[in-house]
């Protein structure tokens, strides 16, 4: 049997002058190598924007460069990222962030020219929905959905020193005639989530994140000591947003239906912590469940279970807001849930974000699967209670939908900062961009708001992309930077404004 070295490797990121750089460090990479690690294959996490322990933060996470795009680099050098791939018979490089698909081709393509005969593959929901223009960059196998088994038979059939990959489902890969072959109609998903590896945080350059400080969401004050990691209790979401990739993660899909909410036992989730805080050392957990109130009569069971963890719980990537409230005496009227608040806040949550996306109901229905807006509730009321049990509270908008006009913006703005009076502690202001592999994609590019060789690149909340919208997108921009000014405070912005490059 061949030994086979994986190297996964986050490419270096790349941002808007003025915006800000945070490391990827997401979990694809702990959940795939438990997943080779319970095969016994070694594999190794490089991020390039980072570095190791042999590269010097202030030689390139601080000086960051220039790219042809305009764009800022922030990342070793390429001859370090060959000097890493050296090392290895096959190379990952995951594509979840489309906006930073530029990297990953740029990795893909210095490393198949030097070193050809390395095995290139990469996933993710980027890579999934734009497989040919990955194939041209040299990768040689796609993977469509969750790979922890299709990544286990690779190896497999590596080590027995073959590149047949034609009984691998969950993948689209290039055979020894360079002809592209599509597996994606078949495989296994993990649906029992127990069963998934043990995530290899471990993996992670930890350390290295903790000193820049620079987690998911932004909480965080100078100085403060973090040591923190992500984690989900969940994967999937019952709601299907048109702007999401769940809304196309459906039985029959190329990714099958891994779309649909599932859930870890409370065992399991204890389990992953009590590893995060005795064997990595983590004092701070990002949960990035896409829904973990998904079923709120199990998440209620698992806080309950985790109450005096030890553990700060961080959920950043946002509670859906109907998971908060609960039915009032008045039919169809929600007033806060103070039980589940209290429970979050007992827990050890510190953080929550609203995801209030528009004030507008006509754009809640018909782009946000219609979740619970405006005319079912007091939002102020919601925010004051999550207040009372001293908890930081952000919230999220969206502006410049499709279809949006100048007056229903408006209404979300003027929202967003009548908020401020309930004592909010950030808002968010995300201008729409809808990324492949999303029902809005595919409206806006039938629809020409978007051209078909659209550049990734310039998907960046504060960039203005939709073509024939009813504001412009110069005017646009300017309104999201105005209400992001006027409606955070300069403890917030100064923060924010620090992580900038360029
Ligand atoms: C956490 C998170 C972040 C964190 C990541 C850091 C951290 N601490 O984890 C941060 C804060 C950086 C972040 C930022 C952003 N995020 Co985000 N994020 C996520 C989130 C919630 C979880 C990612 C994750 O860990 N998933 C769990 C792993 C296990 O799943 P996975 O990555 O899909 O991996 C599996 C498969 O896809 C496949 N796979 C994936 N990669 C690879 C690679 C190889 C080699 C192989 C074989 C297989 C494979 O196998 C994996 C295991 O099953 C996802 C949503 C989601 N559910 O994934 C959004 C998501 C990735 N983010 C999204 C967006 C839009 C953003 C932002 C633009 C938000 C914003 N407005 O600022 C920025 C962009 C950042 C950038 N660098 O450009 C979108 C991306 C859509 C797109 N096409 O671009 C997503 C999909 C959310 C959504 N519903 O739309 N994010
Ligand atoms: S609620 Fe969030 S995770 Fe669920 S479909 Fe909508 S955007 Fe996606």
């Amino acid at each position: 049997m061949k030994k086979i070295k994986v190297l996964f490797l986050y490419p270096p990121e790349q941002s808007w002058p003025k915006t800000m750089v945070k490391p990827n460090g997401s979990l694809a990479y702990p959940y795939l190598g438990g997943a080779l690690r319970d095969i016994n294959v070694e594999s190794y996490v490089y991020d390039a924007c980072v570095g190791n322990d042999d590269d010097n933060l202030d030689d390139f996470f601080y000086k960051s460069s220039q790219l042809p795009s305009g764009m800022i680099r922030t990342g070793v050098n390429d001859d370090r990222i060959l000097e890493v791939a050296s090392n290895y018979d096959a190379i990952g490089i995951t594509s979840i962030f489309s906006q930073q698909e530029t990297q990953v081709l740029h990795c893909a393509k210095i490393i198949k020219k030097k070193f050809p005969n390395k095995l290139l593959f990469s996933g993710g929901v980027n890579a999934k929905s734009r497989a040919p223009i990955f194939f041209n960059a040299g990768f040689d196998i796609i993977f469509t959905s969750e790979s922890e088994i299709s990544i286990q038979q690779v190896v497999t059939i590596m080590q027995k020193n073959s590149c047949d990959f034609s009984k691998v489902g969950k993948i689209y890969f290039k055979n020894k005639d360079g002809k592209i072959i599509d597996n994606s109609h078949f495989g296994e998903i993990i649906m029992n989530l127990d069963k998934l590896p043990i995530p290899a945080w471990e993996l992670l350059p930890n350390k290295r994140y903790w000193k820049i400080g620079r987690p998911h969401g932004g909480k965080g004050k100078h100085g403060q000591e973090l040591r923190y990691a992500s984690m989900m209790t969940s994967r999937g979401c019952p709601f299907s947003c048109s702007y999401c990739h769940i809304a196309e993660e459906v039985a029959g899909s190329k990714s099958g239906a891994i779309g649909k909410f599932r859930f870890k036992s409370d065992d399991r989730v204890i389990n992953e912590l009590t590893i995060l805080k005795n064997q990595i050392g983590v004092r701070q957990v990002f949960i990035e469940d896409d829904s973990i109130f998904g079923m709120k009569r199990r998440a209620i069971r698992l806080l309950k279970r985790i109450v005096g963890f030890g553990l700060d719980l961080m959920d950043v990537n946002g509670i859906n807001m109907i998971h908060l409230v609960k039915k009032s005496k008045k039919p169809g009227w929600m007033i806060p849930d103070e039980e589940v608040i209290e429970l979050l806040a007992e827990v050890g949550f510190k953080e929550i974000v609203l995801p209030f996306e528009s004030a507008n109901l006509r754009i809640i229905k018909k782009w946000c699967s219609n979740k619970l807006a405006l005319d079912r509730f007091d939002p102020g009321e919601l925010i004051k209670t999550i207040k009372k049990y001293k908890m930081y509270v952000g919230t999220n908008y969206m502006l410049g939908f499709p279809d949006e006009t100048k007056k229903e913006l408006e209404e979300t703005v003027s929202f967003a900062k009548k908020m401020q009076q309930y004592g909010l502690d950030h808002s968010n202001f995300y201008l729409v961009m809808p990324v492949p592999g999303t029902p809005m994609f595919d409206y806006c590019i039938k629809n020409k708001h978007l051209p078909v060789d659209y550049n990734p690149d310039r998907f960046q909340w504060t960039k203005a992309n939709l073509k024939n919208i009813a504001i412009n997108p110069t005017e646009l921009e300017i309104i999201r930077d105005n209400a992001w000014e006027a409606c955070n405070s300069k403890e917030f912005k100064n923060l924010r404004k620090s992580w900038v490059v360029g």
